[in-house]
């Protein structure tokens, strides 16, 4: 097939889902055709089956905000043209799906099939706000397809917005080979040259993350115990955590990596990963640390009981509870294999559910779906 995938190319779980899709399926033999304003971080255009289309948004006095919904609709319909593209898979319906609605016009009478897959914040935040609502609904009704990663996040799409069309939960995956456990743990010795318990976070950085938990979480660790902290990633709030950690006077013990490219070389180097969201549709990050055999502390909150499964792989805890998280993360640290057993059940949980193997061909066969349901259609 030939496939033109659009999404955010900073960083973001909706752009590296969308990047990791985009790469998995060149190598089973897709033409993929990413289409964005800048090169998606992770990618890695290793084959030839991959291009890259920049959207350039022509700015004018006038404009006070240059119109990218309608520059990338014009690269999406001048893409499908130039490459014949079979259909367009739009990650985060806001403004992508708007856009591929207006390419999927442009090209009639010739089919362009779009496909929105859902992701989170934009139904539970931008979508659900009353300025965006409407055509955040309609963009869902008018899709020829429509996916969400996670049943929680189905449910609420469906109540948020009232819609009446089926949406199919194709949940996010990990590469398994790529994310595992490195055997060369020589780099832990950089943030814990004594062998101490190494926490892990990685994130945007936005305020639904809730950084300055994960530092308060740490610092609890660390009054029973010594321990160190990496945190990877970048965003708003990456100031109050700096400033929290100083106040804290822990700034020997914690790391900012800042963003970093090749996540799965750091995250086998944890004993623990810490996500204490205030809300997460998935949790792609805790996935990712699974895999690589690191056991989760995490909120229990939207799609993530999907993923971590409590007292097995990880603990949830509400919310906010930084005290629960401290305790379960000191429980985990202070058993002898130091929670190594709990991270082998979380790399067998993340096989059995989330490998790219079995996801991808989910992607495929909905795409054919799609595709028939859209000949049948127009004939
Ligand atoms: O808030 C973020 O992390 C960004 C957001 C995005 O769309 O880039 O992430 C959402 O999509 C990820 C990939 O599907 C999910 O793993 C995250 O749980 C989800 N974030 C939220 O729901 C807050």
């Amino acid at each position: 097939m030939k496939i033109g995938i659009t999404g955010y190319p900073t960083y973001g779980g909706s752009g590296v889902v969308a990047t990791e899709l985009g790469m998995e399926l060149a190598a089973r033999g897709h033409e993929v055709h990413f289409i964005s304003y800048a090169m998606p971080m992770r990618l890695n255009p290793t084959h030839d089956r991959i291009y890259f289309h920049e959207v350039e948004v022509t700015s004018y006095p006038l404009f006070d905000h240059p119109p990218y919904t309608l520059a990338l609709a014009v690269k999406m319909f001048e893409v499908a043209e130039a490459a014949s593209l079979d259909l367009l898979h739009v990650h985060y319906a806001i403004p992508h799906s708007v856009s591929a609605l207006l390419a999927r016009s442009m090209a009639a009478p010739h089919r362009l099939p779009f496909i929105t897959t859902l992701h989170g914040t934009d139904i539970t935040l931008v979508g659900s706000d009353r300025s965006y609502l409407p055509i955040t609904r309609f963009s869902i009704e008018q899709s020829d397809g429509v996916t969400a990663i996670s049943n929680y996040l189905r449910d609420q799409t469906i109540k948020e917005f009232d819609i009446k069309r089926p949406i199919e939960v194709i949940r996010n995956f990990v590469n398994c080979d790529l994310y595992c456990r490195p055997v060369d743990q020589r780099r832990r010795s950089e943030w814990a040259p004594h062998g101490e318990p190494l926490l892990m976070h990685l994130s945007n950085f936005r305020p639904v993350k809730r950084i300055t938990d994960v530092v308060e979480i740490f610092a609890l660790v660390r009054q029973k115990m010594p321990a160190k902290l990496v945190l990877i990633g970048d965003g708003p709030d990456r100031g109050a955590a700096e400033h929290l950690v100083r106040r804290k006077k822990l700034a020997a013990d914690v790391f900012f990596l800042g963003k970093q490219d090749r996540i799965h070389d750091l995250l086998g180097l944890a004993d623990l990963f810490l996500l204490p969201s205030d809300l997460e549709s998935f949790g792609l990050a805790a996935l990712e640390a699974m895999a690589c055999e690191v056991p989760v502390v995490a909120t229990n909150v939207g799609g993530l009981p999907e993923v971590v499964t409590n007292g097995v792989d990880g603990y949830l805890v509400a919310p906010r509870d930084v005290a629960a998280a401290a305790k379960f993360a000191i429980q985990i640290l202070s058993r002898a294999d130091r929670g190594k057993e709990m991270g082998k059940q979380a790399r067998i949980d993340a096989r059995k559910k989330f490998c790219s193997n079995d996801v991808i061909p989910l992607y495929e066969a909905y795409y054919q779906k799609v595709l028939a349901a859209s000949s049948a259609a127009s004939a």
